[in-house]
């Protein structure tokens, strides 16, 4: 007789566990834990929530609930808890004691899905660095037990053999880890620099993290961004030239997706790259218009902006995703906003003379008149700048001009005012 073995990775399934402090809305956080946990590769078999004014410092939810949710994975084969929250470490190990199935919290589940996500060495770093920070209070117990099952989320990145070893091992890669980073910093640092000294402008595109902010960033510049329909899809900054309708070439950065509650060691493992952006001459603030939650995420933004200390940016807020309701476009306008559709460009002119009328002025018309025997210079308008009108006449060679400040200053001689 044969025997057959199951030898396929059985996929994990998923209960959702919440408390229900009355901080914030948690159906919708329920279901945003249901994307990332999606993203993450688990399939979600149930929600579970119990109301309580504050957490149970041994089991974060009450022994009752704890039953239910024990009866509850028997029935349903759910190998993996999600906590809506970030456990302690004592609060981890006795649920895993208790339910003999293995816990994940949502600050382990965010910072999965990036250590699956990173690609340019730079943002592998900071992922690690923020894994390690997290970890490393919670170095014993029986997670790595569990974990030592099989693979799944919570248990990339680092990898479990480097979570086994001792604390002063990963001490120290936390600090190589902080070095590496600080001499990259300091390289994006000098390049920023070398911009603001050409005179480069740059628009940083921010916001909530699936609000289709690479889909703009690709509309606008072809940039070929990675697009899709999961969280946290971008996590490294692409920057491309943008051409306004005034003919100035600014820079265009699409950046990571922000999140509420995001883990407080991601925003810092990741504060060199927000504050690239939040160091932009004006921020685009993305968000899907078409979802409930969408005055929420945009003060999730606006929030980590004041946090960076950018309260002196110029920001447009851009309602993306307009097609899905279209009875947004017909809203009066509020504030400093722009409607939007990057899938199908409606009102991206606009966005583009919001961002030209908004951006500090570089550049301003004006009207030159060289001598014949000054051929360059005049080439030189017609290289850089954009002419709106041209003349040879007698005197000499007429050109009426947009030009950037630092050509004006260079050609002052030849003005013609
Ligand atoms: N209907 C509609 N869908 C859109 C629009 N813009 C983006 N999407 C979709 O929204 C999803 C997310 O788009 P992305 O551009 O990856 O979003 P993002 O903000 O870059 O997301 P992260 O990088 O994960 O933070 C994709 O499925 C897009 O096709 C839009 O204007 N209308
Ligand atoms: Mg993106």
């Amino acid at each position: 007789m044969t025997q057959y073995f199951e030898t396929e990775v059985k996929a994990e399934e998923a209960l959702l566990v919440a408390l229900d402090t009355g901080d914030y809305d948690i159906e919708a956080s329920l279901n945003e834990l249901e994307e990332l946990a999606y993203t993450a590769g688990a399939r979600v078999v149930g929600k579970i929530s119990q109301a309580r004014s504050k957490p149970d410092n041994a089991t974060y939810i009450g022994k009752g609930k704890l039953e239910e949710i024990k009866d509850f994975a028997d029935l349903n084969e759910v190998n993996l808890l999600i906590f809506d929250c970030e456990l302690s470490p004592v609060q981890h190990r006795n649920l895993e004691e208790e339910t003999d199935i293995r816990v994940v919290d949502r600050t382990t589940l965010i910072l999965d899905i990036f250590a699956a996500r990173a690609r340019s060495g730079e943002g592998k770093l900071q992922v690690e660095l923020a894994q390690l920070k997290y970890s490393l209070p919670r170095l014993t117990g029986k997670g790595v037990e569990l974990s030592r099952l099989g693979g799944g989320i919570g248990t990339r990145g680092p990898g479990e053999k480097q979570l086994e070893t001792d604390r002063r091992h990963i001490r120290r890669r936390i600090k190589n880890l902080e070095g590496e980073l600080a001499t990259l910093q300091k390289r994006r640092d000098m390049a920023r620099e070398r911009r603001a000294k050409d005179g480069i402008e740059t628009v940083a595109i921010v916001g909530y993290t699936n609000a289709g902010k690479s889909t703009l960033m690709n509309a606008l510049t072809r940039a070929g961004v990675l697009v899709e329909d999961k969280l946290f899809a971008t996590l490294d900054p692409t920057s491309r030239a943008l051409t306004l309708p005034d003919g100035r070439n600014v820079m265009l950065i699409d950046t990571v997706g922000l999140i509420s509650r995001l883990p407080h060691n991601l925003v810092e493992a990741f504060k060199s790259t927000l504050e690239e952006a939040a160091s932009a001459s004006l921020i685009l603030n993305v968000c899907d218009a078409s979802s409930d939650e969408c005055a929420q995420h945009i003060n999730v933004t606006n929030d980590l902006l004041d946090d960076l200390d950018c309260g002196d940016t110029p920001v447009i807020t851009v309602l993306n995703k307009c097609d899905l309701a279209p009875s947004l476009y017909n809203l009066p306008q509020i504030g400093q906003s722009v409607r939007i559709s990057a899938l199908d460009g409606r009102g991206l002119d606009d966005l583009l003379e919001a961002i030209a009328a908004t951006l500090p002025p570089t550049r301003r018309q004006a009207e030159f008149l060289f001598p014949y025997s000054q051929g360059a210079k005049a080439a030189l308008v017609r290289k850089e700048g954009l002419v709106l009108e041209e003349d040879f006449r007698n005197e000499g060679h007429y050109l009426k001009a947009i030009v950037d400040f630092r050509l004006l200053d260079q050609l002052k001689s030849f003005l013609e005012e």
